[in-house]
């Protein structure tokens, strides 16, 4: 299956509300004030945001659809050619060859966002590049976490480093690089526990990481990646805006859109923060993250 065809699938539940929702409050109607608002409500519902729905807004506003073409057609490339042009520049791709042994790439995000899985199903595509990985299970506070992490290993052929349940994380981590630069490892994947509750603990465990990381390497680490879960909608804002607080993020990855109809969040995210997007995880299963593409997801949301 191409990449678009994943996206298409993985997104349906969005672009059904998405697109049809879209042409219904425009087709067969006089662009008035009152359609021109009721658009602007649906757009921010949807979860796209504020800015970007005055800003599509704005768009309808100005544009003339012409009758004796498709309708549809058109409605759907002017709001394809909107997020393609605000989220091409936020494409970011993690695995382009840099010459950086091992990579060391620290993945933060709250719990149940969907952190391990991602470390999983990244693992695989590298794997599968015939990359060497190495996950670090840094999340020493639930066993159950340990054990996911394990499982994923195992699954893809990476090397595991971990520790008992309740351990230092950044001790799990400084292991991890050193036997990583060792063994002349790729890619090292951190796993981090979630705890925002604790917001003073989880800022304290980050630098300590952080800290440990530059004793070996003092460019790791080379990414810090936040997951946001799509399903948790407005909510998935705050995040990135409590975790920018607790440690430099420098990309985004967006779980479960698939279990959303309001993938517009992943929208309204990059417009609010500007940050890099590097995949999106579209089922629970471990082909199922895909490296993000502006313009498959465009299209994808906009069905066709
Ligand atoms: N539908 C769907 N489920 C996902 C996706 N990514 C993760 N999950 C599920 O989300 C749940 C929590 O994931 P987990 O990796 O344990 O989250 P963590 O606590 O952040 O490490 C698990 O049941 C995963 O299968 C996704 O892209 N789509
Ligand atoms: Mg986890």
């Amino acid at each position: 299956m191409g990449i678009f065809e994943k996206f298409k699938i993985g997104l349906s539940k969005s672009s059904k509300n998405f697109s049809f929702g879209i042409q219904n409050l425009v087709i067969n109607k006089k662009i008035d004030s009152q359609t021109l608002g009721d658009l602007e409500d649906f757009l921010i519902q949807s979860d796209v945001g504020v800015i970007a729905a005055k800003e599509l807004k704005q768009i309808f506003s100005q544009i003339k659809i012409d009758p004796k073409k498709n309708i549809t057609n058109q409605i759907n490339l002017i709001v394809e050619n909107y997020i393609k042009n605000l989220m091409s520049p936020l494409e970011k791709n993690l695995f382009i060859e840099e010459n950086i042994k091992p990579k060391v790439i620290l993945v933060a995000g709250v719990n149940g966002v969907g952190k391990t899985t991602t470390i999983g199903k990244l693992g695989k595509i590298l794997a599968s590049n015939n990359k060497q990985v190495v996950f670090a299970a840094a999340d020493t506070f639930r066993a159950a976490a340990i054990e996911q992490l394990e499982i994923w290993s195992k699954k893809i052929g990476a090397k595991i480093i971990k520790s008992e349940i309740g351990s230092d994380p950044a001790s799990v981590a400084f292991k991890a690089l050193e036997y990583s630069k060792k063994n002349n490892i790729d890619y090292l994947l951190i796993d981090t526990a979630g705890r925002l509750q604790n917001k003073k603990n989880l800022m304290e465990e980050f630098k300590k990481i952080s800290k440990v990381l530059k004793k070996i390497n003092p460019h790791s680490p080379h990414e810090t990646i936040l997951i946001l879960d799509a399903t948790t909608g407005q909510s998935a804002l705050n995040q990135v805006e409590e975790f920018q607080k607790i440690t430099p993020i420098s990309g985004l990855i967006m779980t479960k859109l698939d279990g959303t109809a309001k993938g517009g969040i992943l929208l309204a995210v990059a417009k609010k923060y500007n940050l890099p997007i590097i995949a999106v995880g579209l089922g629970e299963h471990e082909n199922d993250l895909e490296l993000f593409k502006a313009e498959e997801y465009a299209k994808a949301i906009m069905q066709h």
